[in-house]
């Protein structure tokens, strides 16, 4: 099952919710996510595949062999052949799932203990990746009060600045907090080991937020580059540590910022912004007014476009016209709301996944069952055909034997390093 959470966060009244609501809004069959319904925080996007689904291959394929008619004009999937265990594939356009986690409690002093605290910081350690929500008009202060929407563009660059520095502090400020507990005895029992020894301590540390040795070794060398001197660990002011404590975090916490309420902003106000991540425009609300219309039938939306079609205008009110063709406008002139796009692009640029799809026929490219391409999984580029197998079940990752290429039908090891789009068979023993 594809387990890829991103983590919504920021101030309050930034617009995490609309963002969550809008991005999960599509009926899920919530059986194949048991933990949903136990936290109601956690809901399933569904984000487009790069590349189009196998069954368009496979379309072409059938059709060629004369065992399947050209899609009909009124064909309701356009042509899609899989039947997707979950998700949807129309116009062989295949959404995968991945979890979003609408997390509340950015306050002044969470690393202190302050709002949910360590909770709050807990959460953000269980994400594969975080999409910070600021508030791109600058209508609010850092407690989320309302400030007015007619924001000069100073006024509000300076608060979405003010914003992303916020979360970093906080972050720092909870690094610095783990290694401080302890330092001086910690660090002296590694002393023998040097510059090792004192990396794998740090890694212990860390390891609760997800850090790796390979993070935490390129996070000390560039704070190493940047001190002169040094001296002893045990030594160190809490101010060393505290920079130490940045480099951590920029290695471990990318933060990729959804700049919201994009519709209502002044123009250029992420002019000279930076980030630890991604900046990317958005208009959560509009996705989810969009998303809202679409489920109505009132008009024609795929998520991540920009622009819709009426199904029906003459259904439709003039207060639902002029609010609809409002949002065309900001459509085109955003080139979408962002909403899509910057799940896309944290997913399989930022965090470099891809979508595979295991079967059991390599020749049909079903299921035991015969489903076509029921499978969409969502895993890190060049995965490993074994252990792609035990992302499927553990049985097939221990019993592994080989894998055969669904395209080009040639037996792969254990070895192979999958590519997006790949159809895969996996041969074990049973
Ligand atoms: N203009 C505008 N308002 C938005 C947008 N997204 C959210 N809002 C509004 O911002 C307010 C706070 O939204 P909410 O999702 O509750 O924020 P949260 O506290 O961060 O979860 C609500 O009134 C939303 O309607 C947007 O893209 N544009
Ligand atoms: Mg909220």
């Amino acid at each position: 099952m594809n387990k890829v959470r991103i983590g919504l966060v920021g101030k309050p009244n930034v617009g995490k919710s609309t963002f969550f609501s809008a991005a999960t809004l599509a009926k899920v069959d919530i059986a194949n996510y048991p933990f949903c319904t136990i936290e109601p925080n956690v809901g399933v996007a569904f984000v487009a595949a790069r590349l189009p689904c196998p069954c368009k291959d496979l379309r072409a394929k059938l059709e060629a062999e004369g065992r399947l008619e050209p899609v009909a004009d009124d064909d309701a999937r356009e042509g899609s052949l899989c039947e997707p265990r979950t998700g949807s594939c129309v116009g062989h356009r295949r959404l995968v799932p991945c979890f979003l986690v609408d997390i509340a409690g950015l306050v002044p002093g969470a690393s202190e203990g302050r709002g949910r605290g360590n909770a709050f910081l807990a959460d953000l350690a269980n994400c594969n990746a975080l999409i910070q929500v600021v508030d791109a008009a600058g209508s609010t202060d850092l407690e989320g009060n309302p400030q007015g929407l007619n924001q000069t563009v100073e006024t509000a660059r300076s608060r979405v600045n003010e914003e992303i520095e916020f979360l970093g502090l906080e972050l720092d400020a909870w690094i610095a907090g783990l290694l401080n507990d302890g330092w001086v005895r910690g660090v002296r029992r590694v002393q023998a080991e040097g510059d090792k020894g004192l990396t794998s301590f740090i890694h212990e540390r860390l390891t609760g937020l997800g850090a790796t040795l390979q993070s935490v070794t390129s996070a000390y060398e560039a704070f190493r580059s940047e001190q002169t001197e040094l001296g002893s660990p045990w030594d160190w002011k809490e101010s060393v540590i505290a920079s130490l404590a940045v480099h951590l975090r920029k290695a471990l916490f990318p933060i990729h910022i959804a700049a919201n309420k994009f519709d209502v902003a002044p123009e250029g106000v992420l002019d000279g912004v930076v980030a630890n991540g991604i900046i990317v425009p958005c208009m959560a609300d509009v996705e989810l007014g969009l998303r809202r219309a679409a489920g109505a039938e009132l008009i024609a939306y795929v998520p991540g476009s920009n622009g819709f079609s009426f199904t029906d205008a003459s259904s439709l009110n003039e207060a639902q016209l002029k609010a609809l063709d409002h949002m065309q406008e900001r459509l085109h002139s955003n080139q979408g709301t962002g909403v899509a796009t910057v799940l896309d692009t944290v997913l399989f640029d930022e965090l470099d996944h891809i979508v595979v799809y295991p079967v059991q026929d390599e020749a049909r490219w079903t299921d035991g069952d015969g489903k076509i391409l029921p499978d969409a999984f969502v895993v890190p580029s060049a995965i490993l055909a074994k252990a792609l197998a035990y992302k499927v079940h553990s049985d097939l990752g221990d019993g592994f034997i080989r894998g055969v290429d669904g395209r080009s039908r040639r037996v792969v090891g254990s070895d192979y390093e999958l590519q997006d789009g790949d159809v895969l068979k996996i041969h074990a023993k049973s």
